[in-house]
């Protein structure tokens, strides 16, 4: 079973995580994994602290000679800003952040306690290990990749997007929007925003491209690949839904406008179904938006308590970013990317990438006859 750990605090000395169940002989390459990072750290829009931490990932176990060995992959990346110790204590609690109910939980007088573990920091890590995930499904033909479908109220028409185009974005756009006029129309509204001291959400969308069908079961529910899925994007911070392919819209359609017709050869003219039926890949490409709220550190603080007296006052006002929504999409990418790792290793199992390699060819040959 592939699982794995992290720990960290934002302002810790460092963030970790350890990758288990991971298998021999895939290829590490700590670049690949860097730019990974870097990604994550690009968005327009992202606050002070992306100008001081320049994240690289340290891989301390798992490899040699630059190889997984199928022994848990324990990964560290530096906290440049490393001040925990002299950050002041925290109060006044943020609406929309972990702040008050952290505080209830665990019996602090200090949010401090609760934001630096409830930060978004934590998702470098994921990166990491989501890095090493696509490293493993590349040697299958996998590509994840994501772009912003929607920023506060914009909104990209969906007719004008091409697969390839979004492909290039990996390239980087800082918005990650394939359309270039809207993404202007980006920039400008982050920075009113900024200047109203308020802060913006969007919509991302992951693609995951060269699935075979047939991973993820329908025979517990807890084994559907929509479940697993769902609960991974969710898991992001400020991600607040998700949708699966066109979710949302079908649910108000009839059924004959909605299910993705089957032809000869297996093909199909639409994807409304986002590539997943029965909690299992079909085949077609795995198509997942997450909805991001906009984040609750405000500079023109909303109303609140003071934890020690009970009396109503401001939030405080924490250093932090205007729209997240463009990291968003490379954390979801990782996020999908481990998922799939997980479910197509589940699949083809094996304790090295040659075995795994076997299971799928024997698997893709036995299928074959369907999809000439
Ligand atoms: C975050 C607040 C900001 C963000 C941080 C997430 O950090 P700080 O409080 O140090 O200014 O920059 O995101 C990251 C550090 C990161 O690497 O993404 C929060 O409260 O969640």
């Amino acid at each position: 079973m592939l699982r794995f750990l992290t720990a960290g605090e934002s302002h810790g000395e460092k963030e970790i995580a350890i990758l288990e169940g991971f298998p021999a002989g895939i290829k590490i390459s700590i670049d690949f994994i860097n730019n990974e990072l870097k990604r994550r750290q690009e968005g327009y829009g992202r606050g002070p602290r992306m100008k001081i931490e320049k994240d690289k990932v340290k891989i301390i176990s798992g490899i040699k000679k630059g190889e997984t060995i199928g022994s848990p992959i324990a990964i560290m990346i530096d906290n440049r800003d490393f001040s925990i110790e002299k950050l002041p204590e925290v109060k006044n609690v943020r609406p929309g952040h972990a702040d008050l109910p952290g505080v209830l939980k665990y019996g602090f007088n200090d949010a401090r306690c609760v934001l630096e573990r409830a930060s978004a920091r934590e998702t470098v890590t994921r990166v990491a290990v989501g890095a090493i995930c696509k490293l493993l499904l590349l040697e299958f033909n996998i590509n994840v990749f994501s772009h912003t479908i929607g920023l506060g109220n914009i909104k990209v028409q969906n007719n004008k997007i091409s697969i390839a185009d979004i492909k290039k974005l990996t390239k980087n756009s800082d918005l990650r929007c394939i359309d270039k006029d809207v993404e202007k129309k980006m920039h400008k509204l982050i920075d009113k925003t900024k200047k109203d001291k308020d802060t913006l959400g969007g919509i991302i969308e992951v693609i995951s491209e060269g699935i075979p069908p047939g991973l993820g079961s329908y025979v517990q529910y807890d084994k559907r690949l929509d479940t697993k899925l769902s609960g991974a994007l969710m898991s992001i911070p400020s991600v607040k839904a998700v949708e699966i392919g066109d979710g949302i819209k079908n649910a108000l359609k009839l059924g004959s406008k909605v299910h993705d017709e089957i032809y000869k050869g297996v093909k199909r003219k639409t994807n409304r179904a986002g590539g997943l039926e029965g909690g299992v890949t079909n085949g077609e490409n795995l198509i997942i938006r997450a909805y991001v709220k906009p984040i609750s550190t405000l500079m023109k603080p909303l109303d609140t308590i003071n934890i020690d007296t009970g009396e109503e006052t401001e939030a405080v006002k924490e250093r932090s970013d205007v729209c997240v929504v463009p990291s968003a999409g490379v954390i979801g990418e990782s996020m999908c990317a481990i998922v799939i790792a997980e479910s197509f290793l589940e699949k083809f199992g094996g304790d090295c990438l040659q075995d795994i390699k076997e299971s799928y060819e024997h698997y893709i040959t036995r299928i074959k006859r369907f999809f000439n």
